[in-house]
Formats: C-alpha cells, sequence, structure tokens
C-alpha cells in the first residue's frame, strides 16, 4: 500500500493508525468531521480533510488515488445509538455505504473496517466465536452488523475487497474520558490519577476482554496488507477477560495509590455480563494475536494521561 485514506484518523484508535501508516512510509489522507476526533490527533505528516463521510462530495477528493481505505469513523456509543437509532443509521450504515462507493470509483484495493462486538449481542456463552449467529442488542450494533455484512458482498458486488475486525473493548493513551460512556480504563486511570473512587456498575463481576490500541493498530495493518480479505470479519481481542474489580485493582497499581473502595451504582440496562473473544479465526487468517498484556497496556495508558492532564474531566 502507498496511499491510504484513514476516516475516523482525528479520534483515538484511527490517529494511532495514521501514525503507523506513516512511520512504515505510506502516504495517509486523515478524514474525520471532528464531531468526537480532535484536529490535534491529526499526525503532522498526514493530509487532514474535514468530511461527513454520509456526504459523498468532501469524500471523492480525499479518496482519489488511494490503494487503501482504514475505515474507524463511526458513532460508537451504544446508549447514544438507543437514543437516536436515526443519527447512528446515517454515521454507522449510510456513511459507510457512501464510502464503499467511493472506494469503487476510486478503484481501492482493501477496505479494513472497524467493527465490533457489539455484533454478537448478550446471549454469548463462553468465547464469542465468529461462527455464532449474531444477535445485537442495540442499535449501533444492528448497524455495524448491517455494515459488516455490506462489506461481506462488496468484493463480490464492488470489487473492493475487504476485512472487517470485531474489537473487544479497545484501550490505551489518547482515549477520551470526557463522557460518562467513555471506555471504562479511561474513566478508571483518571479517576485513580485525582484520588476518586470509580464508580462501579453492578457488583464489578463482570469481565471484558480488554486490547491495547498497540495491538489494534497491528491488527489493521496485518488486514490491509493480507493477499486476500474476502470479506471476512474476525475478532480483534486476546482472549484474556478481566473482571471490574481486578481491572482497579491493577489500575491501583499502575498509578502507585491506593487501592480505594469503589463505589457501586445500578447495573446498566443491557450491560453484557462477560466478553471474551475466541482468537483462532483471527490468527488463522491474519496471523495476528493480541500481544499486550493488560499489566503493559495500563503502565503506558497511565504514563499518557499522566502527561496529558487536561483530557481529564
Ligand atoms: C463496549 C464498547 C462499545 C460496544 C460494546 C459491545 C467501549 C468503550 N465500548 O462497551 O462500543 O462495542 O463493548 O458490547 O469499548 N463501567 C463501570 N463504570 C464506569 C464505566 C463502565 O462499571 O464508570 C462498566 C460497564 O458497566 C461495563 C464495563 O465497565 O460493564 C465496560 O464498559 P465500557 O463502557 O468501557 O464498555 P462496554 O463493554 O459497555
Amino acid at each position: 500500500m502507498t496511499r491510504v485514506l484513514v476516516t475516523g484518523g482525528a479520534g483515538f484508535i484511527g490517529s494511532h493508525i495514521a501514525d503507523a501508516l506513516l512511520a512504515r512510509g505510506d502516504e495517509v489522507i486523515v478524514a474525520d468531521d471532528l464531531s468526537s476526533g480532535h484536529r490535534e490527533n491529526v499526525p503532522a505528516g498526514a493530509r487532514f480533510v474535514e468530511a461527513d463521510l454520509a456526504e459523498p462530495e468532501t469524500l471523492t477528493d480525499a479518496i482519489a488515488g488511494c490503494d487503501g481505505v482504514i475505515h474507524c469513523a463511526a458513532r460508537a456509543s451504544v446508549t447514544t445509538s438507543i437514543d437516536d437509532p436515526v443519527h447512528s443509521n446515517r454515521a454507522n450504515l449510510q456513511a459507510s455505504t457512501r464510502l464503499l462507493l467511493a472506494a469503487r470509483d476510486a478503484g481501492v484495493r482493501r477496505l479494513v473496517y472497524s467493527s465490533t462486538s457489539a455484533v454478537y449481542g448478550d446471549e454469548v456463552e463462553g468465547e464469542a466465536h465468529e461462527a455464532l449467529r449474531e444477535r445485537p442488542v442495540s442499535p449501533y450494533g444492528m448497524n455495524k452488523l448491517a455494515a459488516e455484512h455490506l462489506f461481506r458482498m462488496a468484493p463480490a458486488l464492488y470489487g473492493v475487497d475487504t476485512v472487517c475486525l470485531r474489537y473487544f473493548n479497545v484501550y490505551g493513551p489518547r482515549q477520551d474520558p470526557s463522557s460518562p460512556y467513555s471506555g471504562v480504563i479511561s474513566l478508571f486511570v483518571t479517576a485513580a490519577l485525582e484520588g476518586r473512587p470509580p464508580t462501579i456498575y453492578g457488583d464489578g463481576g463482570q469481565s471484558r476482554d480488554f486490547t491495547f490500541v498497540g495491538d489494534v493498530v497491528r491488527a489493521n495493518l496485518a488486514a490491509l496488507d493480507a493477499p486476500v480479505g474476502g470479506g471476512a470479519a474476525v475478532n480483534i481481542g486476546g482472549g484474556r477477560p478481566t473482571d471490574l474489580l481486578a481491572l482497579w485493582a491493577a489500575i491501583c497499581r499502575a498509578c502507585g495509590v491506593d487501592n480505594l473502595q469503589p463505589d457501586h451504582g445500578p447495573a446498566r440496562p443491557g450491560d453484557i455480563r462477560h466478553s471474551r473473544a475466541a482468537v483462532a479465526r483471527v490468527a488463522e487468517l491474519l496471523g495476528w494475536r493480541a500481544e499486550v498484556p493488560l499489566d503493559a497496556g495500563l503502565e503506558a495508558t497511565v504514563a499518557w494521561y499522566r502527561a496529558h492532564p487536561l483530557a481529564a474531566p
């Protein structure tokens, strides 16, 4: 790949991908509407285009001459999608559809889509395996699954080869902690650094397969470079879940603070109890596996929040 469009490249995950592409010598174009991303996240070496992907005009210029597209732009909140499913449709499905047509017209060879473990829903016993029937329980998960189906059909119908990556609870430097629906690690690390107890929704026995953003970047590069995409959807997670009480203890250790007793609030409606990725398929298709253990990822994350205290709420 030589020229790559990163949608959502002003956001948390997309900006790390843009950094990595530039570091290996690719030309990078970032398209972002700055609705949740920040202009400062866009690396200096990338060309920036402010674009709403659901409106195709600006995209035509941004995508021209690109071999590859990494599609991270999304309205990535389950709760917001429940409150405003029409907006979720537009930002997550309509925008992806327009992007696919623009990719076809520009002769893009490979498109990598940021999907989510939310496509599985909450009836999974044990590992979430890609062969399971998906039963999303939010408009967000439904939109992401619909876009996955579109990208699955894309090689045959539109001549654009694709890979869909189902992320499991990504965390790391630059994750924005400013909303109550921000990733739990961004909220817990900022609480620990400010000496506040976190709020745990429910008993804290729920678990997540936390995945470091650096591993997610490697997965995107592997998906961009794989000889064949074929519209496959694969899990991006380590298969090693951590419960929230253990997570808070690990964050206190990483921050070097006493393990403050967390506050407990009512369980979030629709909260999934356990989430764990099956990891065999992605290893087979992309040769990828998660490499950064939670403690090492937390150390890097804590160092970043210490250096960027203004990112705290
Ligand atoms: C994640 C994704 C979401 C979707 C979903 C699929 C993130 C940020 N969100 O939602 O986009 O893909 O997975 O199922 O990765 N919690 C607390 N206290 C807090 C914040 C959260 O106890 O202050 C709990 C929350 O109730 C949940 C867990 O921590 O049990 C993780 O919450 P989250 O918002 O980080 O992510 P999740 O799994 O709800």
